[in-house]
């Protein structure tokens, strides 16, 4: 025993996307939800606000435990440590309905990498059963899914899949543009972990400036956090309501780095190649989800043809077509484990 504290780095990530199915109110948007309301949602899930950005398409918190999102119709809560996101969607749901003015969920995704010390989570986030049974009780048309190894590293993942029937419209397919890419690195190089210490950098611009964090998607504004006495959180937004979203737990025997982004590209090699550049993991996951009008389309044909990213092996690859969405899961290492 190092006598290090555990600190559980990977995130539970909630995206909720909300409609009106008879298009009754134009006016209807997340960011209508008040500020108290959010903060007693997020004392449920045992987190809080620390820093707040925004622009005309997006609303972005900087957590205690890693981050939120809020644009006019999407909600995004990502979570860490023993955080318990999923009992604060009832509550949500309600707030979305008095305040915000839409009816429907359209779509809904809930995810997380398999945990490094599951038992010391809170119910109902111990296991993935009780965390779909807690999801099965609100949606009827949840399903459930893991891919990657189940017994070693994989990512768990709740959407709603409805059964398709081609004689019915469905009039709540989005035709809006959307794509999410997500890197969950694991083993991480100590030397650029210890830049996410209090001990190497003054401040969160110093680390972010340090590490390359700024050049991964540049022109974004951000909003950086450099924790006492370690760990770090940044958010990034620009004007097209893009957001990036990076976490560091930099302790050697959890090291965690996650990253998110939901900027359109033909291609994400670039930008796979800088984070992974950026961090040097022993491994990790990735995911793209693209809808059926995201220039990110064809990423999923072209990471079939990637059975290494450089000095990094593909494990593991899987495919899956959603209501909306197409979904790759790809997971890589250096060695084999
Ligand atoms: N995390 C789920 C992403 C779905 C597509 N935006």
């Amino acid at each position: 025993d190092s006598g290090v504290q555990f600190f559980e780095g990977v995130e539970k990530l909630l995206e909720v996307w909300f409609t009106n199915s008879d298009n009754s109110n134009k006016h209807a948007d997340l960011r209508k939800i008040p500020r108290n309301k959010l903060e007693s949602i997020l004392k449920i899930v045992r987190c809080e606000i620390i820093s707040f950005i925004n622009n005309e398409q997006i609303d972005a918190y900087v957590l205690s435990e890693s981050s939120m999102f809020i644009s006019k119709r999407r909600f995004i809560l990502k979570t860490c440590g023993t955080t318990t996101p999923l009992l604060c969607l009832q509550s949500l749901l309600l707030l979305v309905e008095q305040y915000a003015g839409f009816t429907e969920v359209e779509d809904l995704f809930y995810s997380r990498k398999n945990y490094k010390r599951p038992e010391l989570q809170i119910g109902p986030h111990q296991d993935f059963d009780q965390e779909v049974a807690l999801l099965d009780a609100i949606f009827p048309d949840g399903a459930a899914y893991c891919l990657g190894t189940m017994n070693k590293d994989c990512w768990y993942l709740y959407t709603l899949n409805p059964p398709r029937d081609s004689s019915i419209n469905n009039t709540l397919t989005s035709l809006d543009p959307d794509q999410t890419l997500e890197i969950l690195m694991t083993d991480l190089d100590p030397d650029v972990m210890s830049i996410f210490t209090r001990e190497e950098c003054l401040t969160a611009g110093e680390a972010t400036k340090k590490s390359g964090i700024d050049k991964i998607i540049p022109n974004m504004v951000v909003d950086d956090y450099l924790f006492e006495p370690c760990g770090y959180s940044m958010n990034g937004i620009s004007k097209n309501g893009c957001y990036m979203t990076i976490h560091i737990t930099p302790e050697a025997e959890f090291s965690y780095v996650s990253f998110e982004t939901n900027i359109p590209a033909t291609s994400y090699r670039e930008v796979i190649t800088k984070v992974l550049d950026t961090f040097h993991p022993g491994k990790f996951v990735i995911t793209v989800f693209t809808n059926q009008t995201s220039a990110a389309i064809e990423t999923p044909k072209e990471m079939q043809h990637w059975p290494a990213i450089g000095e990094w092996k593909r494990r593991d690859m899987q495919h899956c077509c959603f209501k909306n969405y197409d979904l790759t899961y790809a997971f890589y290492s250096k060695f084999p484990s």
